[in-house]
């Protein structure tokens, strides 16, 4: 059967590199890409419009007959803090119609959950695949109610929902979101061409992080896997990555002159909620997980697209 696939927040952080990777994979007429705006040089299918108009979203659904989502709006921690019931509305509203969808019309679903899910009571180092899930912030809230809503909507209804717990996502392709590891993507849009930059974390802030192209094999391979594999439905911890923003620093420094102020603002209590490391060996066991960027690669691979993309020398 032709895989018919939907992607929505298609043009945010992840999805801008997810929809090519899938065009690639299942060609360009069966990737349909939803978002609230389009990039200009966006080459696809797609609809530009709210998620939270579901009547809309069913007729996409119906008129392409999707066999597939790839859910991933959501509003990130640091704008979920900013706008706590907007958040609660959009990532949980948003899931729970997408999963009444994949109910009615046999849809598969790739949903994102976050290291965010994770609070202060969970272990910090190594954290295991089940754990202690009291986050502080709502955008964590949200993927912790949203987790166990995939895994009531697999035992209830028999939903093929499938989920990863993110890192914080590294990338160059959209310039840094309201999260809070997005300072990791801001160290390199601001420090590529002006050599400064003000890091909202302190230096040794150390969280779990992985590369963009780790996080689309990782939703790719996870959606490929025999469902029989898949025995975890809440969400899967996977790893890549674990640095301090000063050794993220001193690994850019590498390759141009960077001069970082460490200067912590409310984003610092939200980093200070989350693990420094976590065990994904179920993950490993289970489909397969492995990483393939470790941080001399990240960065090199960063440093050189974004001095194309910025046209700096
Ligand atoms: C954020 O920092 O809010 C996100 C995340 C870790 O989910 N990047």
């Amino acid at each position: 059967m032709v895989e018919r696939i939907l992607v929505t927040g298609a043009f945010g952080q992840i999805g801008s590199e997810l929809v090519p990777a899938l065009q690639r994979e299942y060609g360009k007429d069966n990737v349909i890409a939803i978002d609230m705006k389009k990039p200009q040089d966006f080459e696809g299918i797609s609809y530009i419009f709210d998620i939270r108009r579901y009547d809309e979203l069913k007729e996409i659904i119906k008129k392409h007959r999707i066999t597939t989502v790839y859910h991933l709006v959501s509003l990130l921690s640091v704008a979920g803090e900013a706008n706590p019931d907007l958040c609660w509305e959009l990532n949980m509203g948003s899931l729970k119609n997408i999963l009444d969808f994949a109910r009615e019309f046999n849809l598969k679903v790739f949903w994102p959950s976050s290291i965010a899910a994770f609070g202060k009571t969970t272990p910090r180092y190594n954290t295991p695949q089940q754990t202690i899930l009291e986050p502080t912030t709502i955008y964590g809230v949200t993927k912790v109610s949203g987790e166990l809503l995939c895994q009531y909507y697999n035992l209830k209804y028999g939903v093929d929902v499938r989920s990863v717990r993110f890192p914080g996502i590294v990338s160059w392709k959209t310039p840094p979101s309201q999260g809070t590891t997005e300072y990791s993507i801001a160290m390199f849009y601001e420090g590529i061409p002006t050599g400064r930059y003000t890091c909202p974390l302190r230096e040794d802030t150390r969280i779990p992080m992985m590369y963009v192209d780790d996080a689309i094999k990782a939703a790719l391979m996870l959606m490929k896997a025999d469902s029989s594999k898949i025995r975890t439905r809440t969400s899967y911890n996977i790893a890549a990555l674990s640095f301090t923003a000063k050794e993220l620093e001193e690994e850019i420094k590498k390759h141009i002159p960077l001069v970082v102020e460490y200067r912590p603002d409310d984003r610092q209590k939200i980093a200070d909620s989350w693990p420094d490391t976590l065990d994904d060996s179920t993950a490993r066991e289970e489909w397969g997980w492995s990483h393939d960027y470790d941080l001399p690669r990240l960065t090199k691979e960063i440093i050189t697209n974004l001095k194309k993309k910025m046209k700096v020398e």
